[in-house]
């Protein structure tokens, strides 16, 4: 059986697998506070029990504090409900304050377990909450390397964009999180004209040709489509049928060899709803 297997260090690697017996409501609970959270979307079908089986549920009370920043790390946790205050006491500042706030959904706690560094920030709990930790094992086995690898693989592209710029590094981190990539041949269309939007894309590398087509009096494309922009690397596009829940405005197609970095709809809610106003802003001069 794989429990006595994982006892054999030489079949297993020199580990025993966590299993915390869950009730069938349980699972159900940690499948859904997983779901949409970014680090576990790529988990093979057995790295993803193995997660599930070494989660241990957390009931946890307001006011209590789940991480202290300095202290050693051990757990990783997802939030399946309750509200959190994340502060943080910065160099030479006599008081900590507030850098970010979760409500029912989000994860923290993985940095002092991937870089085997004191805790950075302080996690309080503002209500009553429920949370799935992780040990540290098990998170440096399953988790670590892709998140640390995205993070890397993400960061000085991520720096250059002008956007994010005012950004801090850790935002980019969970912006890195979110991203895949994808390439595409001269010619192709990434996005149509037309369509329903739910992705918000980032260009990697190359060029991609905007292209728009009149429309008539009832919103249906007439006449022939017309290029009225280009797209470098840096730039983005995508954002406005995400704000605006209309089809897509334009279409883009690569010109040339294109890579581009995308995230879903509920990311960019979740990443990039504080830029809102910028994107509005700025998308005036599609006009
Ligand atoms: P940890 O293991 O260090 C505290 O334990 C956790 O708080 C940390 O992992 C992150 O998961 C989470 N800076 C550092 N850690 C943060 C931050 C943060 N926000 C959440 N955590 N900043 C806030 C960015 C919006 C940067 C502040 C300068």
């Amino acid at each position: 059986s794989v429990s006595s297997e994982s006892m054999n260090p030489e079949t297993m690697g020199k580990f025993e697998k966590k299993v915390i017996p869950k009730s069938d409501q349980q699972m159900e609970r940690i499948k859904k506070a997983l779901e949409n959270n970014f680090l576990f979307s790529h988990l093979d079908e057995e790295a993803y029990k193995d997660v599930i089986d070494a989660m241990e549920e957390k009931k946890i009370t307001a006011g209590t504090e789940v991480i202290k920043q300095g202290a050693e790390g051990d757990f990783f946790y997802v939030v399946e409900q309750g509200s959190f205050e994340i502060t943080k006491l910065k160099e030479g500042a006599k008081e900590p304050v507030v850098v970010l706030t979760l409500c029912d959904q989000g994860s923290f706690g993985e940095l002092a377990l991937m870089y085997n560094s004191p805790r950075a920030a302080t996690v309080t709990a503002t209500t009553d909450a429920t949370l799935w930790a992780l040990d540290r094992v098990t998170f440096r086995r399953l988790l670590m390397e892709r998140t640390s690898g995205k993070r890397k693989l993400y960061e000085s592209f991520l720096e250059e964009i002008p956007l994010l710029k005012g950004l801090e590094l850790y935002q980019r981190q969970k912006i890195a999180d979110s991203l895949e990539s994808k390439t595409y041949d001269d010619g192709e269309v990434v996005i149509r004209q037309g369509d329903v939007g739910d992705c918000f894309y980032l260009v990697e590398d190359g060029s991609a040709k905007v292209l728009k087509r009149p429309t008539d009096s009832s919103g249906n494309p007439s006449g022939d489509s017309k290029q009225v922009g280009i797209l470098k690397k840096g730039d983005y596009f995508g954002e406005l049928a995400l704000i605006t829940n209309e089809p897509r405005q334009a279409t883009i197609v690569s010109d040339g060899k294109l890579k581009v970095a995308y995230m879903s709809r509920a990311a960019f809610n979740r990443l990039l709803g504080p830029l809102v106003s910028h994107f509005k802003k700025y998308s005036e001069q599609y006009k």
